[in-house]
């Protein structure tokens, strides 16, 4: 093992132990790759673009880079090229080897062995180039700088020769240009990089770093692309449902091939994105900058007349779900600089109670994003932040500009306080009502909604309950189940959009209601995954564009009051078949088009076939929808689940299906094909 690095090494030893301590830290990222990269499924590959691509942000961050390209090749490996000074090429002191073979050799080299400038942009459990190096079946790095081109080649992780002067180039031109293809005995599932999934983090790191362009190109010819997509065939069953319409405009089906995304704004942009589907209260989009106790910060809001709060916070370009100080120091600030302000101007009484952070924060979109030294995660999940200068630096920060900023635009000011206070109100409506059902709860023991035909089985594990549309079919539901274990809820039509609606219109609706008693949870700070009455809370709906609208709006009840209960993988949507094929009285059903497609090839496609296509549940008798979409041992469930490393655009899916503005809801369709690839439907 040590001899082919010995071999190859350019510098003569006295530092042997340390190569051999080099591979075998490679080594152990080979060996369990999971422990630096989280996951070697797709997502794990599409770590490691963005793992280099944080190098190059770093250099943009330090302000000796402006663009960064990155380029899915043919046979899927990835270039990624920036214009900044180029990794250094000197031999290092401590390693006594050219600083870029440090960079790619050495496990958690990365930007120890930079001068000056942010070492910012973390990357994924803050792992280095390194790893991506140990992960790939080939790396080559060229490095333009003095007018010289240096090159270096790596095959899983190992020097293939020392680093070389391959040619001359412009003294104008400096960069790094990194070229990996991922090793696929590692990467073992898919080795297959999708366009979309690297262009939305793309841009989200853009937004993220204003004046960055960031390039993306796609030069594969269409087959990978198509392979990749194939993988998500089933979800392209949902869509074809609710995009049948759209799809005839070809542009559909054309794939972008390359995008630049381009923010002067930063993250003012993201917020005026975030909204783009919304109604926003007023036209400016208020921008807090500066930097405190080490800690840059930076915070872009503006209010939608919507009820619902998309604030998304960020970590040196990594968003932070869970939230932690930095979010505390905002919510803070706006908390107190808005009461304050409301107080002065008599916008509230001295006989009304004090706006709470949610009043305020109603139909809120906000950018939260601090660059910190040495960012300490906290909590479970190792997800929220805990660094306290994050705190006091954004409450500081955006108290003194916000207080400046609300005396200097009064009208602003005068619409957010109004809009906080009919919230308040609304609160207090909805606060009353859930006593009421709390109280009546509690008296009651748990009282049914009366429509839900709950199973007999009292172990919730054993459980499951099938949300249906509309009460014929619902009916045929009831009649068909295993009454053990399937409990049949049934919907009266449409259900309330909760994008919408403010919380006491929500309350008061009977389907949501229905919905919460019967689930059992809980909803919002009140939520309590152990009291789940079903372990699998199954969404079934027409296999038609109405039905697949009914599951969206489903979703998105679900998605903005119990989210863990799809985190945690416990929601389905059930797939009913399109078609009944019929011959000599023997019965086939095919769930798309192309399994139509095989059965008629299997059987024959004899001028006799009677093919059925099914427009609604309601064609089924009870035994039919038994058979094909209830019967645990037959039927086909797909299983919802969130990527919590892009909340905002699933944010965004939601608000943009959910929103009023018909203009931005079809072009998102039209642009992103598949919602649901949002939402990431694995088949079971
Ligand atoms: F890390 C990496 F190898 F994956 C990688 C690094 C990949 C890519 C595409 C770019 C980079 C990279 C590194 N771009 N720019 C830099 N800059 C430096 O490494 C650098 C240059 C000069 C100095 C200095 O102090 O003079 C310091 C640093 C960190």
């Amino acid at each position: 093992m040590s001899e082919t690095n010995m071999n190859n090494t350019v510098v003569d030893h006295e530092y042997g132990a340390d190569e051999i301590q080099i591979l075998e830290g490679l080594e152990a990222v080979r060996k369990r790759p999971g422990m630096y990269i989280g996951t070697t499924a797709s997502r794990g590959l599409h770590h490691l673009v963005y793992e280099i691509v944080d190098n190059s942000v770093d250099e943009a961050l330090a302000g000796f880079c402006d663009t960064i390209e990155v380029i899915i090749n043919e046979g899927n490996s990835v270039t990624v090229i920036d214009n900044g000074r180029g990794i250094p090429v000197g031999i290092n002191h401590k390693a006594g080897i050219p600083g870029v073979e440090v960079v790619f050799t050495i496990l958690h080299a990365g930007g120890k062995f930079g001068g000056g400038g942010y070492k910012v942009s973390g990357g994924l459990h803050g792992v280095g180039a390194s790893v991506v190096n140990a992960l790939s079946n080939w790396l080559e790095v060229e490095i333009y700088q003095d007018g010289k081109i240096y090159k270096q080649r790596y095959e899983r992780g190992r020097v293939c020769y020392p680093l070389k002067e391959i040619g001359t180039c412009d003294v104008d031109k400096t960069g790094t240009k990194v070229t990996f293809l991922p090793d696929d005995t590692i990467f073992t599932e898919t080795t297959v990089f999708e366009f979309d999934v690297l262009k939305r983090r793309l841009r989200e790191m853009a937004f993220l770093t204003k004046g960055l362009h960031i390039i993306l190109k796609d030069e594969r010819k269409e087959t990978e692309d198509i392979k990749a997509d194939n993988e998500n065939e089933q979800i392209n069953e949902l869509l074809t449902r609710a995009e049948a319409d759209i799809k005839s405009d070809a542009s559909v089906n054309k794939k972008p091939k390359f995008i630049e995304f381009y923010y002067e704004g930063g993250i003012k942009e993201f917020v005026s994105y975030l909204n783009k589907s919304k109604t926003p209260l007023y036209e400016n989009i208020l921008y807090f900058e500066g930097e405190r106790n080490n800690v840059y910060v930076e915070v872009a809001f503006q209010h939608n007349d919507s009820y619902n709060e998309s604030v998304f916070s960020f970590v040196n370009n990594i968003n932070t779900p869970e939230g932690g100080t930095h979010l505390m120091g905002f919510r803070n600030a706006i908390t107190k600089t808005f009461n304050d302000y409301a107080r002065n101007a008599k916008l509230l009484k001295d006989s009304e109670p004090n706006l709470s952070g949610e009043d305020i924060r109603e139909g809120l979109t906000a950018i939260i994003s601090v660059k910190i030294e040495d960012p300490q995660f906290e909590g479970q999940t190792k997800q929220k932040l805990g660094n306290s200068e994050a705190r006091s630096a954004v409450d500081s920060i955006v108290t003194e500009q916000l207080t400046i900023f609300l005396e200097m635009n009064p009208a602003i000011a005068k619409t957010i306080c109004e809009k906080s206070i009919l919230a308040q109100r609304a609160r207090e409506a909805a606060r009353k009502a859930r006593d009421l059902t709390r109280r009546k709860t509690a008296l009651d023991g748990l009282s049914l909604p009366g429509k839900l035909a709950d199973c007999s089985d009292k172990d919730p594990k054993n459980c499951e309950i099938y949300i249906v549309e509309g009460d014929s079919a619902g009916g045929s539901a009831k009649t068909a189940r295993a009454r053990a274990t399937q409990a049949i809820l049934p919907l009266r039509g449409k259900i309330l959009n909760v994008e919408k609606a403010r919380l006491d219109k929500i309350y008061a609706n009977a389907e949501i209601k229905a919905m919460i008693t019967a689930f059992g949870t809980g909803i919002h700070e009140d939520f309590d995954i152990t009291k789940l009455r079903y372990d699998k809370i199954i969404l079934m709906t027409d296999a038609d564009v109405d039905g697949a609208h009914i599951s969206t709006l489903l979703l998105t009840f679900i998605y903005r009051f119990m989210p863990d209960l799809i985190k945690e993988g416990h929601v389905y949507l059930a797939k009913p078949p399109l078609y009944k094929i019929e011959k000599n009285k023997k019965v086939w059903y095919a769930y798309s088009y192309e399994e139509l497609d095989k059965i008629l090839q299997d059987i024959g496609r004899d001028q006799n076939n009677k093919i059925q296509r099914y427009k609604g549940l309601g064609e089924m008798d009870a035994d039919q929808l038994w058979e094909t979409t209830m019967d645990p041992e037959r039927r086909i469930l797909l299983r919802v689940n969130l990527d919590e490393e892009m909340e905002s655009e699933l944010d965004l899916t939601f608000t943009t299906l959910m929103g009023d503005k018909v203009e931005p809801r079809r072009d998102f369709i039209v642009e992103n094909a598949k919602y649901v690839k949002n939402l990431d439907i694995n088949s079971l």
